[in-house]
């Protein structure tokens, strides 16, 4: 997969993109992140890439001719995905859409905008990662890359991880994990992950997944189609099914 990212602070973005999983993905092939510097191809003496809005208004827009330039100097992989709180939001699903293709690029906005020439007629769509204002796309850049990535083959070391876990194909949030020691500052390990019972563990550790699910993100159970026998069957058993049935009412 290769992934073109067009920014002012590509340095930011090269850097980070280096760091651990991702580093590794990089330098193993299976992701090539080429990122691209928008002052690049700024042709006048200060390399500015901003300017004033028109009509008036504070802050500064991203000029479309350093933009414009920059992408069809590259000829990146398409869709051309322009970063802002505008856009679709990035979820689960569609990190995996964009992990099931060959690649994909993504431009960073900044100032109080980008000229609205480059979303209309250069870029393919736009994507935000929530909603919130940040100073710039990059970071956001770096978090569609990063969940990108991970769900690339052979890019985690654990083949099962990537739907083992929350939003994976269960649709519930992933159950707590522990490691040793067995007992710190007093608080205990649940015993059942210490029994040593794979299948009474596997049953527990569904459980704890509903149980988090309708507590914290009971609009997650209702997507998936709310509790089915099994979960039922589960919860009971741990005594468990009234705590989530009270949490599923108390949200509706
Ligand atoms: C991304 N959620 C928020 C900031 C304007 C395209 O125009 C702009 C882009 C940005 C940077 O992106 C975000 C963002 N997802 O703020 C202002």
């Amino acid at each position: 997969m290769r992934i073109d990212v067009f920014t002012i602070f590509p340095d930011l973005v090269d850097g980070f993109c280096w760091f651990s999983l991702l580093g590794k993905a990089r330098l193993s092939g299976a992701v090539e992140v080429r990122v691209h510097d928008l002052r690049s191809l700024a042709t006048d003496p200060h390399r500015s890439v901003d300017d004033a809005p028109y009509g008036g208004g504070a802050g500064m827009v991203l000029r479309p001719q350093p933009v414009f330039e920059a992408v069809e100097a590259v000829q990146p992989p398409r869709p051309l995905l322009l970063l802002g709180p505008a856009g679709i939001r990035l979820d689960q699903r569609v990190a995996e859409h964009l992990a099931s293709g060959p690649g994909f690029s993504l431009l960073c906005g900044r100032y109080e905008g980008v000229d609205a020439r480059v979303a209309e007629h250069l870029c393919d769509g736009e994507l935000s990662i929530g909603d919130y204002v940040l100073g710039g796309g990059e970071v956001a850049a770096c978090v569609v890359v990063e969940a990108v990535t991970r769900l690339l083959p052979g890019v985690l070391g654990n083949a099962a991880s990537a739907t083992e876990e929350s939003f994976g194909a269960s649709g519930l949030l992933e159950h707590p994990q522990y490691t040793r020691p067995e007992s710190y500052r007093g608080h205990e390990v649940p015993a059942v992950l210490r029994s040593g019972d794979h299948a009474r563990t596997a049953r527990w550790r569904h459980a704890q997944a509903v149980l988090r699910t309708a507590e914290r993100r009971p609009d997650l159970l209702e997507a998936r189609g709310g509790l089915n026998d099994e979960d039922r069957r589960v919860l009971a058993e741990h005594d468990l099914l009234e705590r989530v049935e009270r949490a599923l009412d108390g949200s509706a």
